[in-house]
């Protein structure tokens, strides 16, 4: 009997070590797609992470760092005078009170910058690594942190880039972590809440802010101070979050991630395009410089696509690169205007997102009426 015994505990011993040194090694094989440093040092990074075995009940979500005021610290209870960018990504969900519970998280620092520094080249290298990292079976799904100036920028650029129906969420804070009420934590815990719900696959890239969900294509920011910083103009967010509860409503039908053309895996650079402020009495020659300047441009116009006779007869005389008219206002259409020709509608983007889907159009085709074509349909 005392002979049996030591055997059932030497089975449980020998039961014991095996596993914990399963779960040791599952943890350094997550731990592989956690690493530090610049876009382009870890453009060439490789992850094999495999966190479900560690809790096969839970998704597998990536949270890559690049920066903000998510990521800033200053004066203790302060909202203003910090400096964005400062915490890496560890440091941000370590903050985050039972984001454990909703997912298996890895944590990949890509950047730490303001988002107003964020380049043409980081945004390739981020839509690379989303990329090679979806690829992987072991990972189901991405939430970027990311400064706020810049977000929907980035969003468009990944929505229209990334090659996966994987839930792709940003998300940032109007708030640095040393502030009172900090918004970040709760905005990065609804973040990875929407990126481990089933319901968020096959949606395009998000973003999550104050409870609300927004695509890519529509989002914008919309207060420079408020936590509700975000939105979507007349076309509204297409759910909400309240803890871990996600809610969708409703999706854009505008094609994105694998339903578009846009193959950015051999691109190095981005076509320069600039974007003109058309306002009252606004200089001519300010317009020739940038035509003069870039590969393609985008007019912030008044109205719907409207400026002065001086700004037409330049417009209408520029054939050698495209003319993009988008609006100052935050809502409505850009109509086609014959008059104005040959310049194209940016249909209802924005200039900041007419100019990003100028760029990767020119790095697809240089004809006009092709160009004109994808402000049609994306
Ligand atoms: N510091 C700005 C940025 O990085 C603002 C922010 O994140 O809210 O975009």
């Amino acid at each position: 009997m005392k002979k049996q015994l030591i055997t059932v505990l030497a089975i449980i011993m020998v039961s014991a070590l095996f596993i914990t040194g399963a779960a040791l090694a599952t943890n350094q094989e997550k731990l592989s797609v956690g690493t530090t440093g610049n876009a382009a040092q870890n453009a060439n990074a490789t992850a094999e992470p495999s966190a479900r075995a560690v809790d096969g009940g839970k998704k597998n979500i990536v949270i890559i760092g690049t920066g903000g005021t998510i990521a800033g610290t200053g004066t203790p209870g302060k909202v203003m005078g910090y400096k964005p960018g400062v915490l890496d990504v560890e440091a941000i969900i370590e903050g985050v009170q039972g984001i454990d519970a909703l997912a298996n998280i890895t944590g990949e620092q890509m950047l730490s910058i303001a988002s107003d520094d964020i380049t043409a080249e980081d945004w390739l290298a981020l839509a690379k690594r989303i990329n090679e990292l979806s690829q992987s079976a072991a990972i189901d799904g991405f939430v970027i942190t990311h400064g706020t100036d810049t977000l929907e920028e980035t969003a468009y650029f990944l929505t229209l880039t990334v090659k996966t129906d994987k839930p792709i969420v940003l998300v940032g804070a109007a708030r640095p972590k040393t502030a009172l009420s900090a918004d970040g934590p709760l905005n990065l815990y609804q973040a990875v809440a929407v990126a481990a719900s089933d319901d968020a696959a096959g949606k395009g890239v998000l973003a999550v802010f104050a409870g609300e969900i927004f695509t890519a294509r529509e989002v914008s920011k919309t207060s420079t101070f408020k936590t509700a910083c975000f939105g979507s103009g007349d076309l509204g967010s297409i759910g909400y979050v309240f803890d871990d509860q996600v809610f969708f409503h409703q999706q854009s039908i505008k094609p994105h991630t694998t339903q578009t053309p846009f193959d950015i895996s051999a691109l190095e650079h981005l076509a320069k395009v600039g974007i003109a402020y058309f306002h009252a009495d606004a200089d001519v020659n300010m317009l020739e410089y940038m035509i003069n300047n870039n590969d393609g441009l985008v007019i912030a116009c008044a109205g719907n696509g409207g400026y002065s006779s001086a700004w037409i007869e330049k417009t209408t005389q520029t054939l050698d690169i495209p003319i993009v008219r988008s609006s100052r206002i935050a809502n409505g259409i850009v109509m086609e205007d014959p008059d104005v020709a040959p310049t194209i509608s940016a249909n209802n983007l924005n200039p900041q997102k007419a100019r990003i889907l100028l760029q990767l159009a020119l790095s697809e085709t240089k004809d006009i009426n092709e160009i004109a074509k994808y402000f049609e349909e994306y």
